[in-house]
């Protein structure tokens, strides 16, 4: 058997090097030799991405390296949540998360609807370049408590504003709490649009979304994670 660290190297090469297939069959061995999926979550998955990102702004790696690799990302999230068991029984409460229009990154997003689902949120991602009507309309066909946005570009991030403001108009702003990230996202500028929460990783996004849900008496289940206090 490889030793973990040669494990959890091989895995982050795979997924910066693009090869989807390989980082699959890797990760799923790795499961098979105990490694958890939370190790694998933040030594391999955000590790990559961070490489890949730092080699694409210096113009080491380009637009189909970066488009590669971002399948290879999304393919391992899947296999690292599978084994997780994130579909959930008990409901903490319901998430929709989207990456608002115009805007074709979806690998944070994935993360965070990830991370919501690994406290207990049952989560509808509806992936990237989603209009504000769209969105609302999923949040309030699956009656959500929490809409998640994400923005990478600075020309995307107004599109946030827009889907509040519809909010607004259409008399639903204080039915949902509204969680926004992204790059060029700030707690500034959350603050200024008027959104809820606003975080700068997935981690973090997942424990305030579920610290809001018990301030604001919206737990749908008592469940374990309440029982437990935390
Ligand atoms: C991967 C990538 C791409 C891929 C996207 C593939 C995919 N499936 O996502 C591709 C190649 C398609 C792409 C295209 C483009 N990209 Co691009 N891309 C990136 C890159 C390298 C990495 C982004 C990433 O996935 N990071 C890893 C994840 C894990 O991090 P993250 O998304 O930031 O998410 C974390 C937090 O932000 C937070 N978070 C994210 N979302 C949310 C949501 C909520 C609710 C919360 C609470 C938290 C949260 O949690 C996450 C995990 O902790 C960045 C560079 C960078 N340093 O960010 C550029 C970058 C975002 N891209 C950029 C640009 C300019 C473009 C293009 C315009 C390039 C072009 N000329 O065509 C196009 C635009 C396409 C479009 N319409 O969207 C610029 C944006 C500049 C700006 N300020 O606007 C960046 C910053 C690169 C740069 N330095 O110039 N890109």
């Amino acid at each position: 058997m490889k030793d973990r660290e040669q494990m959890l190297e091989d895995i982050r090469q795979a997924i910066q090097n693009g090869k989807a297939k390989g980082a699959k069959k890797l990760i799923e061995q790795a499961l098979e030799d105990g490694l958890e999926g939370q190790v694998i979550i933040d030594r391999c998955l955000l590790k990559a991405m961070d490489k890949i990102a730092e080699a694409f702004s210096s113009d080491l790696k380009f637009v189909p390296d970066v488009i590669l690799a971002s399948r290879a990302m999304n393919v391992a999230t899947v296999v690292v949540e599978e084994s997780m068991g994130l579909e959930m029984a008990k409901t903490l409460g319901t998430a929709v998360t989207a990456t608002v229009r115009g805007d074709l990154h979806d690998i944070g997003l994935n993360l965070v609807s990830m991370m919501l689902r690994n406290v207990g949120f049952k989560v509808y991602n509806m992936g990237c370049d989603v209009s504000a009507d769209a969105l609302i309309k999923k949040a309030e066909e699956v009656n959500a408590d929490i809409i998640c946005m994400s923005a990478m570009l600075t020309t995307t991030m107004p599109q946030i504003q827009g889907v509040i403001k519809l909010l607004e108009n259409k008399g639903l702003r204080n039915k949902y709490c509204v969680m926004i990230g992204g790059a060029p996202v700030t707690g500034r500028y959350a603050h200024r649009i008027g959104a809820d929460i606003y975080t700068g990783d997935a981690g973090e996004a997942a424990l305030k979304a579920k610290k809001w849900m018990q301030e604001n008496g919206r737990c749908k289940a008592v469940n374990e994670y309440f029982i437990n206090g935390d």
